[in-house]
């Protein structure tokens, strides 16, 4: 039986463990990226490791996400970023360069090789034809020092793409159609790989904006083959030479086979809170809308942006409605400028932003109360915008421009013939945004500002684990509700000790005091804990506060592997129903929890409410090591 593209790819780098669904592997890493929200954390933890360059074929980290300097924290952690980069021959794109996804697919992703990224839609890369994962800042770390990645092996889905897109809808309608589908869990320890001769039909932004928000299901990554395609937007930025033909064998069998009709997708919303609630635009038409956001790692690339200017060009935004843009890389904003867009888009009325995250992180551009935002971004949990009672809808840039110019939600079929947006036949392509570390960086001072704290560590696990649940939450928690970013809470990602005081903020502000007074304890969830973002703050940051163990019905793969990095164990329930059972305050005993774990299940005592229940780690040899270690750190020194 033939090869799927995910598991040729995986194959060529694979270094332990049998390629079967739910078997532990472990991959080489040819390319790591980080960006500065993570990168801090992930470059102090790589300074432990006593490695003076990094061993990976390139490394590059991005200052994208912090990018308000209202105080000195964000600046100085950018210095320190440069000088680690410096120091440790990683290449340093500057503030002001671009999104990180963005620019890496621009300038250096390549065909067929492993890059795993300090964020959670490092598969952007994936539209090249990448095995692009994203991981925790420690994982990255460990990457850059030359080790292997873990995983579970997935399993592969097929997307049969046929047919072409109508005018109008756009590629961000498929990935919301096959969120309409499967929902944010629907993806869970799976590659979805598109196939078919639909896939031809898109440009590589295209392809990125589908693998981009392929993190949205949940999935382990997302992959598009190579093809002409690849090979001329390769050359139209000036790297041909990186271009590899890659396809699944002819005979390759799936673990799943899932068809999308180009020619049937329609405008789709993503509807407050979820980016798995979805909705054609139509059943939408007419609601009043007040802010609009263009941009973010999804949809930011020349193609987004061009088409935003022409629809633009000769028209003027709606005057109840905000409308910003943010273009996705320097290289972008550029030939926007140089083509004419731009001016479209300021004549319209429009604000443009930094080249940066800007407003899909909650840096700046907060929507007044109680408004309706419409983004073409990737994720609208609730109070992301920074406006807690802010109405957040994600859609594609057509539809966004179509609201932006009426006022309300609208159809963007309705705006008349599509204007022509070309892709071009080369880019503007240079260097100025990138810093090249020198050959010989070992005289290199690393620069750090007085914000950035040592990391904490925990103790090795001890024989029991007892404490009060802290918390019980729902279904779907996402890191977002663990570990709040926005302009506030971001510029302290590199001191742990002030940032945990913002831990779980929204859902219950006594949290971090609680968890204090007690010494620590539990917290209860549903479904899909940690869905969302890499950052390892959400564990870090809990870990510090004293969190011994998360009991949930199921976690999303990149905040289990946070979890286990920084000691705290991620225990699931052997029968869903006791989550109904175990109430917030009731005192937890876990008795002979170094002996048990991963060789079972453990018992774990409600004291308070006098009954026993089962649950059970799901551990690899190396994962329980890590645990009963107290965390990578302890493991790694
Ligand atoms: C996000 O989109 O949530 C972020 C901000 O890019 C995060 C990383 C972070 O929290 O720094 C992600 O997606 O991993
Ligand atoms: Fe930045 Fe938003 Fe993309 Fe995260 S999802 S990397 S915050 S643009």
């Amino acid at each position: 039986m033939g090869d799927t593209l995910t598991n040729k790819i995986i194959k060529d780098h694979l270094v332990e463990g049998e390629l079967r669904p739910g078997e532990p592997i472990a991959i080489r890493i040819d390319q790591t990226l980080t960006q500065d929200a993570t990168g801090t954390v992930a470059y102090l933890q790589f300074e432990t490791m006593d490695v003076d360059r990094v061993r990976t074929d390139l490394s590059v980290s991005y200052v994208d996400h912090n990018m308000l300097q209202a105080g000195h924290e964000n600046p100085d952690d950018h210095r320190y970023l440069q000088s680690v980069a410096a120091r440790c021959g990683i290449v340093f794109s500057r503030p002001g360069n671009g999104i990180c996804h963005q620019v890496h697919l621009e300038s250096f992703g390549v065909p067929g090789e492993t890059l795993l990224g300090s964020d959670s839609h490092t598969p952007t890369c994936g539209g090249l034809g990448m095995i692009a994962i994203g991981a925790g800042g420690q994982d990255v770390a460990c990457a850059m020092a030359g080790l292997p990645f873990s995983l579970t092996a997935p399993g592969v889905v097929r997307v049969n793409l046929t047919g072409r897109l109508s005018p109008w809808v756009t590629a961000k309608d498929v990935i919301l159609e096959l969120l309409r589908r499967l929902d944010v869990k629907g993806g869970v320890g799976k590659v979805f790989e598109y196939d078919g001769p639909g896939v031809a039909t898109l440009s590589v932004p295209e392809r990125a904006t589908i693998t981009n928000m392929g993190t949205e299901l949940g999935a382990t990554t997302s992959i598009f083959p190579t093809d002409q395609v690849t090979r001329a937007w390769l050359r139209a930025q000036d790297r041909e030479g990186d271009f590899r033909p890659l396809a699944p064998d002819p005979d390759a069998e799936y673990d799943e086979i899932i068809e999308i009709d180009l020619d049937a997708v329609e405008p789709l919303l993503a509807l407050p809170h979820s980016p798995g609630n979805v909705a054609p635009v139509g059943e939408l038409a007419g609601t009043k809308v007040d802010q609009v956001c263009i941009g973010s790692c999804t949809n930011s690339s020349y193609e987004d942006m061009a088409l935003t200017g022409a629809l633009l060009a000769g028209r003027r935004v709606h005057p109840d409605v905000n409308l910003t843009i943010s273009p996705g890389s320097r290289q972008v904003l550029k030939m926007i400028a140089e083509s004419g867009s731009l001016a479209g888009m300021v004549e319209a009325g429009a604000r443009i932003l930094e080249v940066a995250c800007g407003p899909c992180i909650g840096m700046g551009q907060s929507p007044r109360s109680g408004a309706v935002t419409l983004r073409t971004f990737n994720r609208n949990f609730e109070g992301r915008t920074g406006t807690a009672d802010a109405q957040c809808y994600l859609c594609s840039p057509p539809t966004a421009v179509a609201a932006a110019l009426s006022g309300v939600i609208s159809d963007p079929r309705e705006l008349g013939t599509p204007p022509e947006v070309k892709a071009p036949k080369r880019f503007l392509t240079d260097d100025a945004g990138i810093i090249f570390p020198p050959e010989d960086g070992s005289d290199v001072q690393i620069l750090r500002g007085p914000n950035i704290k040592p990391i904490p560590r925990r103790e090795p696990m001890p024989e029991t684990l007892t404490g009060e649940v802290l918390l019980k939450v729902e279904d779907n928690i996402t890191t977002d509700h663990i570990m709040p970013a926005g302009s506030r809470i971001l510029p302290l990602r590199s001191n742990i000790p002030a940032i945990s005081e913002h831990v779980f903020e929204a859902v219950d502000p006594d949290f971090p005091a609680r968890a204090k007074e007690k010494g620590g304890g539990f917290v209860v969830a549903g479904e899909n804990y940690g869905q969302g973002s890499s950052r390892e703050h959400a564990a870090l940051a809990p870990m510090y506060l004293g969190l011994k163990a998360v009991i949930a019905k199921s976690f999303a793969r990149i905040h289990r592997a946070n979890l286990l990095n920084f000691g705290i164990a991620p225990l699931l329930f052997d029968e869903p129903t006791d989550y109904g059972r175990v109430r917030q305050g009731d005192q937890l005993v876990v008795p002979e929890v170094r002996d048990v774990l991963g060789a079972g299940s453990l018992t774990v005592r409600d004291e308070t409410a006098g009954f026993e229940f089962r649950a059970r780690a799901d551990l690899s040899d190396a994962e329980r090591e890590v645990l009963l270690a107290g965390g990578r750190l302890n493991m790694i020194k």
